[in-house]
């Protein structure tokens, strides 16, 4: 599908409802919000959709004002749009909203995704969802303003670490480009993103990196985060973006794991790669997905069984657990 395909389907739809995945981050959060508003310019009835509870730090976003609650979608949608989610079960309880809209159209890059859509936009080489959002609000020719723009820049800024994931390719920082030069205050966004954090958050960190623990020589850094440390941090679901980075970062590590004990005895798995191994395949095996070197699943059972799953699997890669 090309994105012109996309921009033909916009043009002549009316009610348009824009949805991402649950336990949203910055890409997501960033990519419907941007597209409601450039919906919105070109005199189109637009909602965001809200199927999660938005993580504080995106609070600051323009568009907020755009987000309508599921149960507020009474009408039939001429289209539904879905951002950045690869696979459908992924919309949490918005998963309805795909039998309410007469077409669906996913735009996403990850490379495990499902083709779900009516029209599917999926391209795995762009560094972050927005980058298409990006190209299809282009083609429109809604006027990119500086509030679009701030939405695009983050959700690019969080999807690519700040420019530090090897995804980041001379056109991230095209776009980018082009994007500051309508007014984006990037060193204000990504001092948001990277560099604040709340008592919570900061209490949560200190916990995961605490919990952390090497295994295959040091090519491995494993942090746990239990229930009882949320509770004590009084960190919320969310607080956890970016954690997993510091296993990542340390010396030698190859694979960064960060399990999350949740509510119904399960076990909720990010997947860190650095370099040349490849962690959706990981993840994948399990039941999840995501990108090469970023990639999540959940495990029922326990921290300490989810472990043992995830050790096995990553000695196939390494080899012998030491
Ligand atoms: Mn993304």
């Amino acid at each position: 599908m090309m994105v012109s395909d996309i921009v033909r389907e916009l043009k002549k739809a009316q009610s348009i409802g824009v949805i991402t995945h649950i336990n949203p981050d910055g890409d997501a959060v960033g990519s419907v919000l941007a597209i409601a508003l450039a919906l919105k310019k070109l005199k189109k009835s637009a909602v965001v959709i809200k199927n999660d509870i938005i993580p504080d730090k995106y609070k600051f976003l323009p568009g907020q004002e755009l987000i309508t609650c599921i149960d507020d979608i009474t009408a039939a949608l001429d289209i539904l749009i879905v951002l950045d989610c690869g696979d459908a079960d992924r919309l949490g309880n918005g998963i309805c909203l795909l039998e309410k809209a007469k077409t669906v159209i996913n735009i996403d890059h990850h490379i495990s995704n499902t083709m779900f859509g009516n029209l599917n936009l999926v391209d795995t080489n762009a560094a972050a969802t927005a980058e298409i959002v990006y190209q299809v609000i282009k083609l429109t020719g809604a006027r990119l303003d500086m509030d679009i723009a701030t939405c695009l820049y983050t959700a690019i800024v969080a999807d690519t670490g700040c420019f530090r994931y090897d995804n980041t390719t001379q056109v991230t920082h095209t776009i980018c480009g082009e994007l500051i030069s309508l007014g984006v205050k990037s060193n204000r966004i990504i001092t948001r993103l990277f560099h604040e954090r709340t008592l919570p958050q900061l209490k949560i960190l200190g916990m995961a990196v605490n919990s952390l623990k090497i295994f295959h020589g040091g090519k491995t850094a494993v942090m746990m985060v239990t229930k009882d440390m949320m509770e004590d941090s009084g960190a919320a679901q969310g607080d956890l973006e970016n954690v997993i980075d510091f296993g990542r970062d340390v010396s030698g590590v190859e694979i960064a794991v960060l399990m999350k004990e949740v509510e119904d005895n399960s076990v909720r798995i990010g997947f860190r790669a650095k370099d040349d191994v490849d962690v959706s395949s990981i993840a994948r095996g399990f039941g999840g997905g995501g990108h090469k070197k970023a990639s999540g699943c959940t495990l029922k059972g326990s921290l300490s069984e989810a472990l043992e799953m995830v050790l096995g699997e990553i000695d196939k890669i390494f080899g012998v657990r030491q």
